[in-house]
């Protein structure tokens, strides 16, 4: 139904339609949020003209927080734990799962991947799971142009959770204001930690699973390994028990004052002019990949190839008429 019919209106009146999904998502009208992510999640064409319009106005100041740790470790628990926390305070809240096997609970549910187990919804909780893969730029683009609309709808604080595996966990200390790094006893993560670089990312340690025998001396580990490491800012190491909310103030306490550091050092708008320059590089990017995209089996291309086989005639120079040529 969504498919012939709306491509056809698409079609006729894009520019109506990108304006009033844009309106009514302002509006925190959450099909209209759900419809604007999917676009992005799609890299629609629209998307030109949804960011022109979702830019046009003052920029959102969402509170960007991801979490990232290995599967299992509590991620959606202790999103979900936050977002009760931040509810308290009166706070409008948005949730990207770049997860699509993530399970959430109570809010908006943007979009059909996400599991809904309690069926309360919190008009002020936009959630909303989002592919990692599937476009060139995974996390590059699509999560901060996702921001981009959750903001515009008016979320004051958006938790951003990813799979920590990987080049994953980069893209997402680059996204976010203040990076929550989850570890649990018993997990081997410690170790795991110090490989991964974990430690240069990690702006608040969480150590979830406090329930279990082995937190005290995965906090220990944890404090020995900061020590050593020398950053102006000490990420403290908070323990939780995330399914039973125990621990959500402080993880809060240890945001607020991760945003103090970021706000009088300068550091925020570091991170955030970082942030912009990275997302123009991912569009930049996709877009010189597409244009070349169809040059496997260009005329000129074989042309090219033809007179390097005959010598007198270097790939460099041929690749530099290639471009010269698609510009
Ligand atoms: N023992 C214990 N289990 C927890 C705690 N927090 C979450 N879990 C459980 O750990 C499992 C994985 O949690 P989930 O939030 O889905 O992890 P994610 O894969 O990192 O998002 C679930 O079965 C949770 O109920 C905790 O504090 N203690
Ligand atoms: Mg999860």
């Amino acid at each position: 139904m969504d498919g012939a019919g709306q491509g056809t209106r698409e079609g006729r009146s894009a520019g109506g339609e990108v304006s009033g999904l844009v309106a009514r998502a302002r509006a925190g009208q959450p099909r209209a949020v759900a419809r604007l992510i999917s676009l992005v999640e799609n890299g629609s064409p629209l998307l030109r003209q949804i960011m022109a319009e979702l830019c046009a106005g003052r920029p959102g100041r969402a509170r960007i927080i991801g979490l990232t740790g290995s599967p299992g470790v509590g991620k959606s628990t202790s999103t979900g734990m936050l977002v009760q926390a931040f509810r308290k305070r009166g706070l409008k809240v948005g949730v990207l799962a770049v997860d699509p096997s993530s399970p959430f609970t109570g809010g908006a549910l943007l979009g059909d991947r996400v599991r809904m187990q309690d069926h309360a919804t919190d008009p002020e909780v936009f959630i909303r799971s989002m592919a990692s893969r599937g476009h060139l730029g995974g996390l590059s683009w699509a999560t901060p142009q996702a921001v981009r609309v959750l903001e515009a709808a008016g979320c004051e604080v958006i938790l951003v959770e990813t799979v920590g595996v990987g080049q994953a966990e980069v893209d997402i200390a680059s996204l976010a204001d203040t990076t929550v790094v989850l570890l649990a006893p018993g997990m081997g993560d410690g170790v795991q930690a110090a490989k991964a670089g974990i430690l240069e990312i990690a702006d608040v340690f969480v150590v979830n699973k406090a329930d279990r025998d082995g937190a005290q001396a995965a906090v220990r580990e944890l404090r020995n390994m900061i020590a050593l490491a020398r950053r102006e800012w000490r990420p403290p190491i908070v323990p939780t028990v995330a399914y039973r909310g125990e621990g959500a103030e402080d993880v809060v306490d240890a945001l607020d004052a991760h945003l103090a550091y970021l706000e009088g050092s300068g550091e925020l708008g570091r991170r955030r002019h970082a942030r912009a320059r990275d997302e123009i590089e991912a569009i930049a990017l996709t877009a010189l990949r597409s244009r070349f995209a169809h040059l496997h089996g260009d005329r000129r291309l074989d042309a090219l190839a033809d007179r390097v086989l005959e010598g007198g005639f270097d790939p460099y120079r041929a690749a530099d008429e290639l471009l010269a040529a698609t510009r």
